[in-house]
């Protein structure tokens, strides 16, 4: 079957064992919700990643596991320092307190950055950081944000629009998540085990699709480190979709991706899609070409989609797939068809690099 250059029984599609160790790799939260989810990623286990987590306040940090570098910025004086949910503070303070933090983001080619909009640090200093490792320090920057909870008010509604727009403008690509998700997704859930699923489950899966990516753990087609560099290039927004359950039902797994919106926009207005493929031992050439086919017909066309497949010996007949949506180009999305290149206003606080 062809689709999209893509033929099963293409001899490109070998297992690729060669690991892609020139690519150092490190996932940095920023802020209150970047510490919870790199910390439970942590926990969670992710190889050939390195863990750093940046804040302003320390009384929150106090469970932070000795694998994750940190650090907690402090005035001149050595006092505490506060946004107060301002991201022009936020701003500042990333260019007062560079000498600090550059100690722990310096000399990684791929920097996941995770951050919760809405307030100063991870809305403020996140795109800063961002900004200096792609600008200055040429690293791949992937930024994977929340859109605060619809019930915080349009206040924080209003400052993380304004944060996602340094995001984009900072960013080879921002993954939008939006935190309503949670509701809508989770249901039955307590909220504590859903920001859980959020923090580690979801995002924790996306670190996961691009590290197989970058370290070439999967079976997948000319898909590698550099590829992924030339899909993000252009910037702009980017999200999941995520499907999960047995074997036996691919079609249903593959409807609940198509159904499990992150972001309000749709599937195929993105211009390119990474899935990825996590079954056991058993899943088989004919598996892999059903999953193709829907994906196929879902997608249309208009979408230049590559699958990566990785098999877990004891992954008991489940299925897991996550689609990473690359590039957004469409008029609806968050910023109204602006170019992710347009001038975000992050640029005015650039006089105080270096
Ligand atoms: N998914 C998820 N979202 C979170 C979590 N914690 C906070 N948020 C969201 O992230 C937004 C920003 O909150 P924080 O991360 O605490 O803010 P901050 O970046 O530390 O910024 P300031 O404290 O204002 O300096 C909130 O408005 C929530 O919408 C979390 O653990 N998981
Ligand atoms: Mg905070």
């Amino acid at each position: 079957m062809m689709y999209n250059g893509f033929n099963i029984s293409d001899k490109s599609l070998l297992f690729n064992d060669s690991r892609n160790n020139s690519v150092k790799a490190l996932i940095l939260g920023i802020g209150g919700m970047g510490t919870n989810a790199v910390t439970s990623i942590f926990s969670k286990g992710i190889s050939n990643i390195d863990f750093a987590i940046i804040n302003v306040e320390e009384n929150v940090n106090s469970n932070i596991p000795y694998g994750i570098k940190k650090v907690i910025l402090r005035d001149m004086h050595d006092k505490p320092l506060s946004t107060e949910g301002k991201v022009e503070k936020g701003m500042t303070i990333a260019a007062m307190t560079q000498s600090a933090w550059r100690q722990i983001v310096d000399g990684y080619s791929l920097v996941i950055i995770v951050a919760g909009l809405g307030g100063g640090t991870g809305g403020g200093l996140g795109p800063y950081i961002a900004s200096y490792l792609k600008k200055i320090r040429k690293s791949l920057v992937i930024s994977i944000v929340t859109m605060p909870f619809s019930l915080e008010g349009k206040d924080k509604m209003g400052k993380a629009m304004k944060s996602l727009k340094n995001y984009r403008y900072s960013s080879n690509t921002t993954i939008v998540l939006e935190n309503d998700t949670i509701f809508k997704m989770f249901r039955n859930q307590s909220f504590q085990k859903a920001m859980e699923i959020m923090n580690s489950g979801i995002i924790g899966s996306i670190v996961e699709t691009i590290m197989d990516i970058v370290y070439e753990k999967s079976l997948h087609m000319n898909l590698d480190f550099e590829t992924l560099k030339g899909m993000m290039k252009n910037g702009g927004e980017s999200t999941i979709i995520y499907g999960e359950g047995e074997r036996k039902n691919i079609e249903n797994v593959i409807s609940s991706m198509f159904n499990s919106r992150f972001s309000s926009f749709d599937p195929s207005n993105y211009r390119n899609a990474i899935i990825n493929i996590i079954s056991d031992e058993n899943f088989t050439v004919d598996d892999l070409e059903t999953v193709s086919r829907y994906i196929g017909d879902m997608f249309g066309d208009k979408i230049d989609v590559r699958i990566s497949l990785k098999t877990v010996e004891g992954y008991r007949e489940k299925i897991k797939i996550t689609g990473l949506l690359i590039g957004h180009g469409n008029e609806e999305s968050y910023m109204n068809g602006e170019k992710a290149s347009d001038s975000a206003f992050i640029d005015e606080y650039f006089p105080f690099f270096f």
